[in-house]
């Protein structure tokens, strides 16, 4: 029928689409040179009570305060003192060491899944750092450093790891899927997006009640391509939400790059423009450019002057998880050629021209913290590792679930116990 209706058009050209691919593959030489990366210091600093269009410039551009020679310029440098930045410097250290010894755990079999943030450390730990200390955040599994930041204990991380007898959350949450309250850490959700919205709720909800805290929502670049960040992103909008909403653009989304979310087309950062809410894009390895960013928009959200959009650009150094082989997907050497570095040594760069730090210092620290995450780890394995955690007990699977057993279930776990489904 509908040949018969419509004319023929020779002369139109037949559709097509376009099918983003990254640059390179493996085997192919990674090369960045054609990345845009602005001087540091070279980018202006608005005034908190800048209209969201007047920081349009800075959605499309990077905020870096370290230059190549660790020194810290431009109108964006917090000024932090040392102890600060020692501070900062010893916990990105301690969660890359966190990092390994849990990696290899479970490639001993003693857990069942892993996940690093290896390359990405300075993002969470600055962050907690330039927040209060009860601000709320709604992080995704690759922010385990803002509860390391807040000191929570590494035996209770790894105890949730081990599902073992001293985890909080008795099995019911994923190997690295934390939850702790008191840490402003809220559960970590298995489903891509939620921190989005959930994060705005809650800010939302700090304002009627009449609190002063905020909140920050986390998510990573492919995420953004879930309806949950446009949803977080609208409510945020509308009214004023004090909320700082975190985009962690690592550039991969498991082996999908971030072309696939949108990034050919626009910076991650200018997606806040549509809503009326001002973007920045920063160097993610730049704890000083982090910081004051962070800072900037959590005094915004506090001043009631609404929410802030922050991307931070970074690079995924390593697998997406235990369960991922990054070979398969791009050159090896890629992390190596990522032109804006590994993020502990530019800050320890930075120490060391300031005269605040040594090469000596560096490594006792090293020690230190590999000292503090073994001993954690023995008290830890006391408790039990995954694998021997047993069966025994099939009708816990249904406590603190819900408020009430709902009839279905109590059903199905009368049923598992009579069966002796253990
Ligand atoms: C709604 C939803 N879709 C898909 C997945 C499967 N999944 C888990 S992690 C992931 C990649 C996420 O990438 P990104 O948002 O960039 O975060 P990153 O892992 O890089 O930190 C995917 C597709 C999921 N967990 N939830
Ligand atoms: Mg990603």
């Amino acid at each position: 029928m509908r040949d018969k209706e419509q004319p023929k058009r020779p002369n139109r050209p037949k559709l097509s689409l376009h099918v983003p691919e990254p640059s390179f593959r493996p085997g192919d030489t990674p090369d960045f040179s054609s990345l845009e990366i602005p001087d540091a210091g070279s980018v202006p600093k608005p005034d908190l009570t800048a209209s969201p269009a007047e920081t349009e410039p800075l959605a499309k551009t990077l905020v870096r305060v370290l230059d190549d020679d660790g020194k810290a310029v431009g109108p964006w440098d917090p000024k932090l003192d040392a102890d600060t930045l020692r501070k900062i410097l010893r916990d990105m250290v301690l969660v890359r060491i966190f990092d390994d010894r849990m990696y290899r755990a479970q490639r001993q079999g003693k857990t069942s899944f892993y996940m690093k943030c290896t390359g990405e450390e300075a993002i969470a730990i600055t962050t907690a750092a330039a927040l209060d200390r009860d601000d709320m955040n709604f992080p995704t599994y690759r922010q385990q450093g803002l509860l390391i930041a807040r000191g929570y204990p590494l035996v209770e991380m790894m105890c949730q790891i081990y599902s073992n007898k001293g985890d909080k959350l008795q099995g019911r949450q994923l190997p690295i899927m934390y939850s702790d309250k008191a840490h402003g850490f809220f559960t970590i959700s298995g489903n891509l997006g939620t921190q989005f919205p959930q994060a705005v709720g809650w800010a939302m909800a700090s304002a009627i009640k009449g609190d002063s805290r905020i909140a920050v929502g986390w998510i990573g670049d492919g995420a953004t391509a879930e309806g949950d960040f446009h949803a977080g992103m609208t409510f945020a909008s509308v009214y004023n939400a004090p909320a700082v909403l975190c985009v962690v653009n690592n550039q991969w989304a498991i082996s999908s790059f971030s072309g696939i979310a949108g990034a050919e087309k626009a910076t991650f950062a200018q997606r806040a423009t549509g809503y009326g809410i001002p973007g920045l894009r920063v160097d993610g390895n730049d704890v000083l450019a982090v910081y004051s960013a962070v800072r900037w928009a959590a005094d915004r959200a506090r001043s009631n002057l609404g929410a802030t959009l922050i991307e931070f650009f970074t690079y995924r150094a390593e697998g997406h998880s235990t369960s991922d082989d990054p070979s398969g997907y791009r050159p090896a050497s890629e992390a190596k050629a990522w032109p804006l570095g590994d993020p502990i040594e530019r800050l320890k760069a930075h120490l060391i021209a300031l005269g605040e730090w040594d090469d000596e210092r560096h490594e006792a620290v090293r020690a230190e913290c590999d000292a503090q995450v073994r001993s954690a780890q023995k008290e830890a394995e006391k408790l039990g590792i995954l694998p021997e955690q047993g069966r025994d007990n099939v009708e816990s699977m249904f406590d603190d679930v819900y408020a009430e057993v709902p009839w279905n279930l109590a059903e199905q776990r009368d049923q598992a116990v009579a069966e002796g489904r253990d």
